[in-house]
């Protein structure tokens, strides 16, 4: 294949973003030029063209028959007005919050703006919320609390290997994040050291000097006792909390009442391990922690990992070179599909809804009253468990909760009970199946726009191939939506993603997350800029600059510059093991799938590698249950039940089962997950609920 005509661009799925080439055929390629891969790509990454061709897409827009109640093919302007009466008598019916609003975290910056700007204005409902809820949210939280400001991470990937301790907190980079390894890699190559936190050993795990395996749920009373011996061995950085922290008394006294035996009680964790897990980290002069969904996805998230960054800010790491916290931001475009007004509580650009100077700043850009924003709506559990009750019709755009919500078959049941549901997507998932209109959409080499991976890198995506004529893209579902709701305002949903963005750029100036410096110009030029990139950096910056790599250096984004610690202690995760329900169940992901699996289940390659949902038992508990490798186990909790094959694997506890989540059906881990959530970030319990395991037949 002839590089000339190769088209610089990144991959659709996860937060690193890989750089790839998109070439006829349709093909992929690594792209070398791109800092973060090095033009290395895992299995989606190479098979993502195969998603791009006919056999397995949307072609055209499906509606659901009344007479036979079977999704048939209609036209563009058919489905498109079906969906506008379905929204529009959700909000005659029962007012403006009837209808209700779901994004991703996959889509561009460019579309979850518009999809905020189009809820509130257009719908003028309060109920928008979105996928990322169920991510990253308890490190967003915590990271604002603690630095003023929630960017990932707040360095780029390639400081990773000059640093000399590194934590993983529940990170499957391995898996995940394949080519990320090579940074791990290049850690120990230096002479660094790893860390690796999880209850199972992991392929990232067997890369680490010392693994750690708690009990799910017990990385709060883990890091509490890490700083507990800090304390105690005498290695707290005495200058650094003076001159740069505030409220390290509380959290000192919080921590010194996690004794160290006690600690081991409740995480399982030896106290020799978690002495030897201190040398290390205070031994190394430069240091990170990085956590995943692993200390996260907990209804106790937000105060774990404010138990991580204290450990890191006691021992000085924080906003100094090298060093420091950060989180790994999970989808494609995580990081900018939380910056730009798709969440219950946000307007663009990072800003608070509550915020009155925020709210007169984006109405000014938006052409609008600030009496006429709505104030902040649901989280999304609580959404989608509202479904049916006061929200009556959805639009859902990019996420397929039907498999990937927890509690999924109440979710599932909520979904149907909806008067009408629209779901805008590139293939038939298993939530657009239950839909009224379907809308296929373009994909990501089909179209232009931006996404910001998870340094806070923003990059453009740019369109290589021609889309097949039936498919639109979503800005333009939002544009013509908006003509036949609200006649008028479909001038302000262009359908061009540079005119959006540089209507963002504006929306976000002065904001958190300042976009107004970078533009598609610049971003055409290189491999992406920083933020925050204001258009005062931009014109006193001689060119070619990057943005702002770095955060923290000279001051915390808090308002007297100081990061804030959190004083936290240890609590139960909602739903302990009983004598009914005697072991934890936790999920995750394999290394072939992608989350909820609408795109990747139809790629063949990766099905054969991964073709179906499975449970990890420890051979010492399946033996005690009598279960032998491939036997069908049913695993119950106080949800629901499944029925999959017995994956028996030592790298896990004993006391511990583990399920991947991309599968529906009756392989759906979400069928048992608990739907607990943070008290700050509105997360759910996805990493610990309580089950029972039965051999079946
Ligand atoms: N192959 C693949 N890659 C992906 C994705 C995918 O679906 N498939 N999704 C992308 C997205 S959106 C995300 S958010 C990231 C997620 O990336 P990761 O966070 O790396 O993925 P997970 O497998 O969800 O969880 C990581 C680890 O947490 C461990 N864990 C479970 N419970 C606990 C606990 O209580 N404490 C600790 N410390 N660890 C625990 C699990 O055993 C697991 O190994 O991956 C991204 N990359
Ligand atoms: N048990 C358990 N459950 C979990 C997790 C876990 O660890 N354990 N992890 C949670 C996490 S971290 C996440 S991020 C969620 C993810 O779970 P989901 O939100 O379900 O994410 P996806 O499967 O990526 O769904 C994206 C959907 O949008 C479609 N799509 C892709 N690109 C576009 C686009 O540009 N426009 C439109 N309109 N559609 C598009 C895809 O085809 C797909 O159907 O799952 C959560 N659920
Ligand atoms: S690691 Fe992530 S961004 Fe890179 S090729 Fe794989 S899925 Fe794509
Ligand atoms: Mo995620």
């Amino acid at each position: 294949m002839l590089n000339t005509t190769a088209t610089p661009t990144h991959c659709p799925y996860c937060a690193l973003q890989c750089g790839m080439n998109v070439l006829p055929g349709p093909a992929v390629e690594g792209r070398p030029e791109f800092p973060v891969n090095q033009g290395a790509l895992c299995g989606k990454g190479q098979s993502a063209a195969s998603v791009l061709s006919s056999q397995v897409r949307l072609t055209e827009p499906l509606v659901r028959d009344p007479a036979t109640g079977r999704l048939t093919p209609a036209s563009w302007e058919e489905a498109l007005d079906r969906v506008a009466d379905g929204l529009a008598r959700a909000r005659a019916g029962h007012g403006a919050d009837a209808c209700g609003v779901f994004g991703g975290g996959g889509l561009t910056n460019e579309k979850a703006y518009a999809l905020g700007k189009f809820a509130r204005i257009v719908l003028g409902t309060s109920q928008i919320d979105y996928n990322g809820r169920f991510c990253m949210s308890s490190a967003a939280a915590a990271g604002q609390k603690a630095f003023g400001l929630d960017r990932g991470l707040p360095f780029p990937l390639e400081d990773i290997p000059h640093t000399g301790c590194l934590i993983l907190v529940g990170s499957n980079l391995a898996e995940t994040m394949p080519p990320a390894l090579r940074y791990i890699s290049e850690l120990k190559a230096n002479g660094g050291t790893l860390i690796v936190i999880d209850p199972r050993r992991t392929r990232t795990a067997e890369q680490a000097d010392l693994h750690l395996a708690p009990r799910p749920g017990t990385d709060l009373a883990l890091a509490l006792g890490m700083l507990h011996l800090v304390v105690a061995d005498g290695r707290v950085d005495e200058e650094y909390v003076q001159g740069r922290t505030r409220g390290w008394e509380e959290a000192r006294s919080a921590a010194m009442a996690h004794w160290p035996e006690h600690v081991e009680r409740v995480t399982g964790v030896p106290v020799p391990q978690l002495r030897e897990a201190v040398g290390m980290f205070t031994a190394a002069e430069r240091a990170m922690v990085l956590t995943a969904r692993g200390p996260e996805q907990q209804s106790k998230g937000t105060d774990t990992v404010g138990a991580w960054i204290n450990l890191a800010l006691a021992t000085g790491r924080p906003g100094r070179p090298f060093s420091g916290y950060g989180c790994l931001t999970g989808q494609g475009n995580g990081q900018g599909g939380r910056e730009h007004g798709q969440k219950a509580d946000q307007l663009p650009g990072y800003r608070k809804l509550t915020d009155p100077a925020a709210r007169a700043h984006v109405a000014e850009v938006w052409g609008v009253e600030p009496d006429a924003l709505p104030g902040p709506g649901r989280s999304a559990y609580e959404l989608l468990d509202a479904l049916g009750g006061d929200i009556r019709a959805l639009l859902l755009m990019g996420s397929n909760p039907v498999v990937s919500a927890p509690r999924a078959a109440h979710v599932e049941s909520r979904i149907r009970s909806l008067d009408f549901l629209a779901v805008a997507d590139v293939v038939l998932s298993e939530t657009a199946e239950l839909a009224d209109v379907v809308l296929p959409v373009t994909q990501w080499a089909e179209e232009t726009g931006t996404v910001t991976n998870l340094e806070g890198r923003v990059l453009l995506r740019r369109r290589a191939l021609t889309p097949p004529s039936g498919v639109r893209t979503d800005l333009y579902v939002l544009q013509e939506l908006a003509a036949r709701l609200a006649p008028g305002l479909e001038k302000g949903f262009p359908t061009d993603a540079r005119e959006v963005f540089d209507e963002l750029r504006r929306a976000s100036a002065g904001g958190p997350a300042d976009y107004s410096g970078i533009s598609y110009d610049r971003l055409a030029e290189g491999e992406g800029v920083f933020w925050p990139w204001s258009s005062d950096d931009a014109a006193a910056d001689a060119g070619g600059s990057a943005g702002t790599p770095r955060l923290f250096l000279e001051r915390f984004a808090t308002e007297d510059g100081r990061a804030r610690f959190v004083p936290v202690t240890h609590r139960p995760a909602a739903e302990e093991p009983d004598a009914e329900y005697p072991l934890y169940l936790t999920t995750g992901r394999v290394v072939a799938q992608y989350q909820s699996g609408a795109q990747t289940r139809r790629v063949p390659e990766l099905n054969k590698a991964a073709p179906e949902a499975f449970v990890e038992l420890h051979p010492r508990l399946a033996g005690r249950l009598g279960v032998a490798q491939g036997d069908a186990v049913a695993v119950t909790s106080r949800r629901g039940r499944v029925e999959v094959p017995a994956h028996l694997t030592a790298m896990i506890r004993p006391d511990t089962v583990f399920m991947p989540f991309h599968w529906p059906g009756a392989g759906r881990a979400n069928t048992l997950t608990n739907p607990a959530l943070d008290p700050a970030s509105r997360m759910p319990e996805f990493k610990v609920c309580a089950v029972r395991v039965e051999r079946v037949g």
